[in-house]
């Protein structure tokens, strides 16, 4: 494969395909919809667009649960469909990479029908099968073999009555684990990579990829205070032998194409030790990592713990980043994904000053060391949706834990605050085109409700527009894409106790460019220091040059 690391400078944007753009009126996003929208990405100035699953899929966790790897779901179109949208994407100069969920199927797969079918079925150790725990009655609680709990709820473990058994499920029960001990797994992953690559994408973001190797003992979990399940730790995450496999996926499928493939592995629990060993060249296995310490900051001890947000706190996490990947491997940056909930309501002020702290998260995003990803909307400044009531959810995660809570004596209205907070569902509303009714997402009933912030924060209304988001995104990725300190120069944090400001450098080569941000809702005065360092530097980013910050502004200095 080519070696040239052409993913430094390059800028992604993921697509959310059943929440993008619906083409035909049944109120879920399709390939043909984003094919119609591809301009926006070009005239965005992005080198690559990730696709969420597209794959046929029951939709238990909307597409991520995958009973056909190597066909499209009808809800989405057709692999015609598919190989027209990776013609246009090439056509633009942009490349294409696919959502690969191999840590787990759906239970809808053929794979494991069959599994589950006998003991004694050829495809019976293609998944993670075992007897109820010793000295208790199968399918009872307490049998389950161990005593791992599901990301959605619940045990891990799912009891089958055709063969007395349990199966693991680390998501839902619907998305059964594959068994990477089995080699005939691994090949059979493999072949469906490379028949991909050949169909012309140009890559993989690999779902959970650092949960694939499990401890075959399966041992049970340290269990915490006050919770009922026990600790996957290094059992799963970073599991015994995820180096191994992810170098032989290497060896299989990338290394004998000569090809510019972008790598991108999501590692849950990732450590900076780790990431370094995922992504360090040498390594050949991904050539970046998904981590996920920022995205934690306002978490306690589960995701629903919601704590306030510190911007201290955020700052420390991406500097830690920062300095442990400068050396060796590469970072992702991201705010947003269609897990998280929008970052303008989660760290910055989607009230008076959205479109100010919108810009301020984009510069910092973009002017750090590594590859910017983009999530659909994150450049419009789309914000959380003002949820009501448990019905306008979807996500399985929001709806399995509002039931397990409420279950389990929470008050609905406590729980519901946490969901509107934290809910995936918040990233998943239609993307907002225009201010008609659907936001020119549908003709039909879309299939979770638009914002109704949409009629002020949509595409029409910032594309071309000075001053908007979307041009602040444009003119940092023209920025990135220009002047090599921003891909190439290191990294380095100025004003590390400020309370409010997020300051760093990127030098290289003789060139420094200098980023200050008031990353707070009050105005802020430049330290000496500051001032003296971007006192008649180029301003390259931003509108004002002097000493004192209005809330949330942010501007980009370069001195050559
Ligand atoms: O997410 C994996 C993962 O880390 C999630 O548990 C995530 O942290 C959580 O949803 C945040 O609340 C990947 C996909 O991105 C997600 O959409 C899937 O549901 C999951 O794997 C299972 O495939």
């Amino acid at each position: 494969m080519t070696e040239t690391e052409w993913w430094r400078s390059a800028v992604v944007y993921q697509i959310y395909p059943r929440s993008f753009a619906d083409s035909n009126g049944d109120g879920v996003g399709d390939l043909d919809g984003i094919r119609g929208h591809l301009d926006h990405l070009a005239t965005l100035g992005v080198d690559v667009v990730w696709l969420s699953p597209v794959y046929r899929s029951p939709m238990d966790d909307n597409g991520y649960d995958i009973s056909d790897y190597q066909n499209i779901d009808p809800l989405f179109g057709s692999l015609a469909d598919l190989d027209a949208l990776v013609d246009e994407v090439h056509a633009r100069g942009m490349k294409l990479v696919m959502d690969l969920v191999v840590n787990h199927t759906s239970d809808e797969h053929p794979w494991f029908t069959e599994s589950r079918s006998s003991k004694d079925n050829p495809k019976r150790d293609w998944y993670w099968w075992r007897p109820a725990r010793d000295g208790t009655v199968p399918g009872e609680p307490g049998s389950e073999p161990n005593n791992w709990g599901s990301f959605f709820s619940g045990s891990a473990w799912e009891y089958d009555e055709t063969t007395g058994e349990y199966y693991l499920h680390l998501f839902s029960r619907k998305q059964p684990d594959l068994n990477w001990e089995n080699p005939e797994v691994r090949q059979a992953v493999y072949s469906m990579m490379s028949w991909w690559l050949a169909r012309g994408i140009d890559g993989f973001r690999m779902d959970v990829i650092n949960l694939i190797s499990k401890d075959p003992a399966l041992p049970d979990g340290e269990v915490r205070p006050g919770e009922e399940h026990g600790q996957l730790g290094r059992s799963v995450i970073d599991g015994p032998r995820v180096h191994e496999f992810l170098a032989e996926m290497h060896r299989e499928v990338f290394a004998p194409l000569d090809r510019e493939l972008l790598l991108v592995g999501e590692t849950p629990g990732v450590t900076i030790e780790e990431a370094r060993k995922y992504t360090d060249p040498a390594s050949r296995e991904v050539d970046m990592v998904f981590q996920f310490d920022h995205v934690q900051v306002d978490r306690g001890a589960s995701k629903w713990d919601v704590l306030p947000f510190d911007m201290r706190v955020l700052r420390a996490d991406l500097v830690q980043w920062q300095e442990g990947l400068a050396e060796v491997g590469w970072n992702s940056l991201y705010w947003d994904n269609h897990d998280q909930p929008r970052a303008v309501s989660r760290f910055g002020d989607d009230g008076e000053c959205r479109v100010e702290s919108a810009k301020l998260l984009a510069t910092i995003l973009h002017l750090q060391r590594g590859t910017p990803y983009l999530y659909q909307g994150d450049e419009l400044g789309m914000t959380n949706y003002p949820f009501r009531t448990i019905e306008e959810f979807d996500d399985i995660e929001s709806v399995n834990y509002f039931h397990e809570s409420v279950r389990q004596g929470e008050d609905p209205d406590d729980v519901l605050a946490r969901l509107r907070a934290m809910s995936r569902d918040n990233a998943r509303t239609p993307m907002q085109w225009d201010d008609s009714p659907q936001a020119g997402f549908t003709t039909g009933t879309p299939w979770l409700a638009v914002n109704p912030n949409h009629v002020e924060i949509n595409a029409a209304r910032q594309v071309g527009v000075p001053g908007s988001v979307f041009e602040h995104h444009r003119a940092l990725i023209a920025l990135r894409h220009e002047e090599p300190a921003v891909v190439h120069g290191d990294f380095t944090m100025l004003v590390p106790d400020d309370d409010q400001l997020f300051a760093f450098t990127r030098r290289h080569e003789g060139t420094e460019m200098v980023v200050v941000a008031n990353f707070s809702g009050k105005p802020a005065e430049l330290p000496g220091v500051l001032a003296d360092r971007c006192e008649g530097a180029e301003l390259v980013i931003g509108d004002r040059t002097s000493t004192d910050l209005l809330p949330w502004e942010s501007r980009v200095y370069r001195r050559a």
